[in-house]
Order: C-alpha cells, then sequence, then structure tokens
C-alpha cells in the first residue's frame, strides 16, 4: 500500500520534505471526547486494546479530528509483561497493577519470551484493521516499551515516581536482572518485527523511565538491550525516545537507528552537537506550553521550528499530551507546525 502522506517517514530516513511532519506522544488516548465516548461503551482500557475494531477506531480519530501526519496504534506498553506471563490490570484514575512481580530468581521460572502471534494477536489484528481503514492517509506507528522501563513495572508492579525497587534490584541481582531484561528483549524484538509485518510503517521504543539510571547503570542495564533491539529491526526506521536520559545523547548518536526523541528538557542546539547530523530528531515542545493561549502557543511552535530547522526534524511535545489538553489548542500546535514548517523552507 502506497502512502499518500509519508512525510513522517522521509524525514526519519532524513529524506527531503516540504513541511515538517507532526504527530503527538498519546494522541489517542487522553485528550478526545470521541475517544471517551468509545471507551465508555466498554468496562475498561484493558477491553479496547482488545477489541481490533476498535482499537483501530481510536487510533484513526486523531488523523481525522486533529490533522496529525501519523498514527499511533492504540495499545500500551504493558501487554509485553502480560504475554510473557505477568498479566496487568488498570485501575480507574490511578493506572496500572500487576498482581504478580517479580522479587526474586525464582520468579523468573513463570516467565517465556511472549510469543507475538500466540500472545499478542489482538494487537496485530488491530494494525491490520487500521491498515485498512487508512487507506494509506498517514503512516502507522508500532511501538514498545524499553526492556529497562518494563523491567520497571514487572519489579515495582505499578507506577512510582522512584522505582526504587527496580533500581535496587540492579545492585542486589544484576545476573537475575540482566536475565530478565534479556527475556524482555527478545519479546520485544519479536514483537516489533511481528508489527511491521501486520502493517507498521516505522516503530518507536519508549524509555520512559531512563532518567532515573545513572548514567553508567544507563549503558549496562538500558542502552544495551536497545541496541539489540535497533540493530535487530530493519525494514522499517526506528525512533528512539528515552526520556531523561540527556547523559546519554553522545551514545545515542552510535545507536543503529533513525530517530531519537528529545525531551522538552533537551536542548535543541546542544542535542544536535552531541546526536550528530546522522540522526532525525523528533520533539520536543514542553507539553505544557499547550496550557498557554493560541497566540503564545504559536510563538513557542515557532521558536522551535526555528531551532531545529529544516532538515531531519519530526515536531512532537517533549512527552504525552496531558490529559486535560483543550483539543483545540492541540490544532494550534499542529497547524502552526504545518504552515510556518513550509514558510520556512520556502524563504
Ligand atoms: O483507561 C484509560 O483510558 C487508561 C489510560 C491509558 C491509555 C489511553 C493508559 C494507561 N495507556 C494508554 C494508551 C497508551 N499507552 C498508548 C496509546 C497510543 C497513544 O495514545 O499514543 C501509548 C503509546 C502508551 C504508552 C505507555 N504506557 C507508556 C510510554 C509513554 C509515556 O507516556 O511515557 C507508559 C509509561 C505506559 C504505562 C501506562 N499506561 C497507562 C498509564 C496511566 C501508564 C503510566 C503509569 C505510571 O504512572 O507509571
Amino acid at each position: 500500500m502506497e502512502l499518500k502522506n509519508d512525510l513522517l517517514i522521509r524525514a526519519a530516513k532524513g529524506e527531503k520534505v516540504e513541511r515538517t511532519p507532526v504527530w503527538l506522544m498519546r494522541q489517542a488516548g487522553r485528550i478526545l471526547p470521541e475517544y471517551r465516548a468509545v471507551r465508555n461503551s466498554l468496562s475498561g482500557f484493558i477491553e479496547l486494546v482488545k477489541n481490533p475494531e476498535l482499537a483501530a477506531e481510536v487510533t484513526i480519530q486523531p488523523v481525522d479530528i486533529l490533522g496529525v501526519d501519523a498514527a499511533i496504534i492504540f495499545s500500551d506498553i504493558l501487554v509485553i509483561p502480560e504475554a510473557m506471563g505477568l498479566p496487568y490490570e488498570m485501575v480507574e484514575k490511578k493506572g496500572p497493577w500487576f498482581p504478580k512481580t517479580i522479587n526474586s530468581p525464582e520468579d523468573l521460572s513463570n516467565l517465556k519470551v511472549a510469543d507475538a502471534e500466540s500472545d499478542l494477536g489482538y494487537v496485530l489484528d488491530a494494525i491490520k484493521v487500521t491498515k485498512k481503514e487508512l487507506d494509506g492517509r498517514v503512516p502507522l506507528i508500532g511501538f514498545a516499551g524499553a526492556p529497562w522501563t518494563i523491567f520497571c513495572y514487572m519489579i515495582e508492579g505499578q507506577g512510582s515516581k522512584t522505582f526504587s525497587k527496580a533500581r535496587k534490584m540492579l545492585y542486589n541481582e544484576p545476573v537475575m536482572s540482566d536475565q530478565l531484561l534479556q527475556m524482555i528483549t527478545d519479546s520485544t524484538i519479536e514483537y516489533l518485527r511481528a508489527q511491521i509485518a501486520a502493517g507498521a510503517n516505522i516503530v518507536q521504543v519508549f524509555d520512559s523511565w531512563a532518567g532515573i539510571l545513572p548514567s553508567d547503570h544507563y549503558q549496562k542495564f538500558s542502552m544495551k538491550y536497545i541496541t539489540q533491539i535497533c540493530d535487530a529491526i530493519e525494514e522499517v526506521p526506528v525512533t528512539v525516545f528515552a526520556k531523561g536520559a540527556y547523559f546519554a545523547r553522545p551514545e545515542m548518536r552510535h545507536l543503529n537507528c533513525e530517530t531519537i526523541g528529545l525531551d522538552w528538557n533537551m536542548g535543541i542546539a546542544e542535542s544536535r552537537r552531541l546526536i550528530g547530523e546522522g540522526k532525525t530528531l523528533q520533539g520536543n515542545l514542553d507539553p505544557c506550553a499547550l496550557y498557554g493561549s493560541p497566540s503564545e502557543i504559536e510563538t513557542a511552535t515557532k521558536k522551535m521550528l526555528d531551532d531545529f530547522g529544516t532538515s531531519r526534524h519530526i515536531a512532537n511535545l517533549g512527552h504525552g499530551v496531558y490529559p486535560d489538553i483543550d483539543p483545540e489548542k492541540v490544532k494550534v500546535f499542529i497547524q502552526t507546525v504545518k504552515e510556518y514548517s513550509a514558510q520556512l523552507r520556502a524563504q
């Protein structure tokens, strides 16, 4: 299937584009009343993730309503622990919760490397339905959590400010930690490959908890496994978003991926210098900038576009869009990227 709008893919590969492509992390399940309506028709989040028709519907909503240049498949990073044998629940207004967690090396014997087709077929089906309904309008982004971020939830069992239980494990059980991280990595590689086979045009690895590790542990317990994932994916471009890992930017230059995501604390010029010209950069407007007035959003977005320049950039926020942001404000951001980035190229 030929893509009618392939700006995102061309920008990821470093090809020339007429304007900067734009999408938002977490665009599919947070801000749209149309999402709420679908979500409330079911008993919970997990039911929606496991319903390919409705997952496809909420995946496409931001394309129709907001005008983004890509769809991201509606799912969660926590489907991997479940597929490995550690199911999760989604507690309303609180977030994920795991009835069982990994506490000792013995617990690993209850886990397996996930089989994408049999354990995650519902995501692959959702991708196939989405691709059919998108009909080539925009690319579809597949995704997975980075092994370190998934490890955090498998040890901790829920969200945490410090993930100190997970970090303690790296000190007290480094061998077991490596074994578990390798199992997650093997599961993730197979899962991303299956997403690509089902139709994903690009894949993103979310390392949401990268920033809580000291840099030596980041190399040893996160970058090492992200490197394996990047090396294993050849068919489509790969984006690595490691939130808070400003210290790892010099090493990111060497990852076998096309795009590096920046959070809003990472300076744009400095990131370009550290990461080099060989990668596309994605980001990085402060998500809180969207609480501003339309003219303030326009000014902040133009400044971001000026700072990134016209080559190798995909516009996005520096992390996921916050749930109470007005969709009209998101449209101002998107429209400004589209118009101003085309103007910059015409100059
Ligand atoms: O009932 C609901 O509506 C649950 C809310 C929700 C939604 C809509 C959760 C719970 N996850 C999702 C979907 C989701 N999660 C997507 C879908 C596509 C999109 O909207 O872009 C994606 C890409 C994710 C990824 C995800 N889940 C990440 C990585 C990105 C990030 O934001 O850092 C993480 C860390 C999660 C875990 C998770 N899932 C849900 C919550 C509340 C959390 C965070 C828990 C915590 O505080 O640690």
